[in-house]
């Protein structure tokens, strides 16, 4: 099937299950701030229903629920340019997820590495949510017809997920309704690690508050957590190949290229031979530099909530209008009786 018979349009989601990371940003939202205006159709959802496929509580979800909002649009994403919307509030998500469950195989879903990390051990006791969760996934893309998905590393696998749903769909039904959808993963920093294991990557959800930057941390405890990252005694290199086997350092210089929109490569020049003494408050101070005016506009939209339901249930109209005719169009495919 060729890809470019659909109209390029670009989706992403983002959990609202706690504050948002200095991974999110750099991994996504700026990314998808940066794709507006730029003659795509943009789609920007906040998936609540894939925040319950662990625990949250009900007052902690509603309220991060408008936190994400308020920090996606202090982060750039302008309502009246992306369709802003939470998942939730558009139905057609998760119909066109129960499709994709038969469609999907059952060792497909074994493979994802996410699951296997979440669900460490205790796969047993995890809900069937988690394990369904790709599933979800490319509904929220596909009831779109999304052809280009901005994500971070970590959710590559999802979206190679993705393509595959939309092949064996088409495939099975003789169809070339669905596009092949890209990920589209760019940038210095598409995955930003855990500041002190740099094995693992930086979650909102990760047990220690000092291994993850987060978007409304005020700048002395950004100093603070930047200063204690985890590092190696040696100076910063001055090539990048200098930082092979030193994941920690790596991570820093990543980070440093993604906040001043730089290569590493450049960073690296600017910085060589530095120690930490030096790059760390550096680091921070460019952290805080970036961050500060998007926590605190985030604060200031936090205190009129109304308002950001108010732009909620506008984004979810916008695009219940474009998901509804597509699920639709499916329920033919499928063969299911439409008759009212
Ligand atoms: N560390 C990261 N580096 C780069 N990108 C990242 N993203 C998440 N962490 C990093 C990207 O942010 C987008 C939204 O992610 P999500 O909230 O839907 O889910 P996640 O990837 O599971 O994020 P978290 O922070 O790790 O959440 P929890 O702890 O609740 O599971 C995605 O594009 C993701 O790639």
């Amino acid at each position: 099937m060729a890809e470019s018979t659909f109209t390029p349009r670009v989706f992403s989601g983002i959990k609202p299950s706690g504050g948002l990371t200095l991974g999110n940003y750099l991994g996504a939202i700026k990314r998808w701030a940066e794709m507006q205006g730029k003659g795509i159709e943009t789609i920007y959802c906040v998936v609540d229903l894939h925040a319950i496929t662990v625990w949250q509580d009900p007052q902690d979800l509603h309220n991060g629920t408008r936190e994400v909002t308020a920090g996606l649009i202090a982060s750039g994403i302008d309502p009246a340019t992306s369709i802003l919307f939470n998942q939730s509030q558009v139905s057609a998500h998760a119909e066109l997820a129960w499709i994709f469950n038969c469609v999907a195989r059952v060792g497909w879903m074994n493979r994802m590495t996410q699951f296997k990390d979440k669900a460490g051990k205790n796969a047993e006791k995890v809900s069937l949510g988690l394990y369904a969760y790709p599933a979800l996934m490319a509904a929220d893309i596909l009831v779109y017809h999304a052809t280009h998905v901005p994500v971070g590393e970590d959710q590559k696998q999802h979206v190679e997920l993705t393509r595959d749903i939309a092949a064996k769909f088409n495939h099975d039904y003789k169809v070339d309704f669905f596009p092949l959808t890209n990920p589209v993963i760019e940038g210095p920093a598409t995955r930003v690690m855990n500041l002190r294991d740099g094995s693992k990557k930086m979650s909102k959800s990760g047990e220690s508050d000092m291994e993850r930057i987060n978007m409304l941390d005020d700048a002395d405890t950004i100093a603070r957590k930047f200063k204690k990252a985890r590092t190696d005694p040696e100076p910063l290199p001055d090539t990048l190949e200098g930082l092979a086997g030193r994941p920690e350092a790596r991570n820093l210089v990543d980070i440093y290229a993604g906040l001043s929109d730089q290569t590493p490569e450049a960073v690296i020049a600017d910085y060589a031979g530095a120690g930490w003494g030096r790059f760390k408050p550096a680091l921070a101070d460019l952290a805080v530099a970036r961050l500060a005016p998007i926590s605190d506009e985030m604060k200031r939209l936090m205190e009129d909530p109304g308002e950001l339901d108010r732009i909620l249930a506008t984004g979810a109209d916008k695009a219940e209008a474009i998901a509804r005719p597509i699920l639709e169009q499916t329920y033919d495919i499928v063969g299911l009786v439409r008759s009212r």
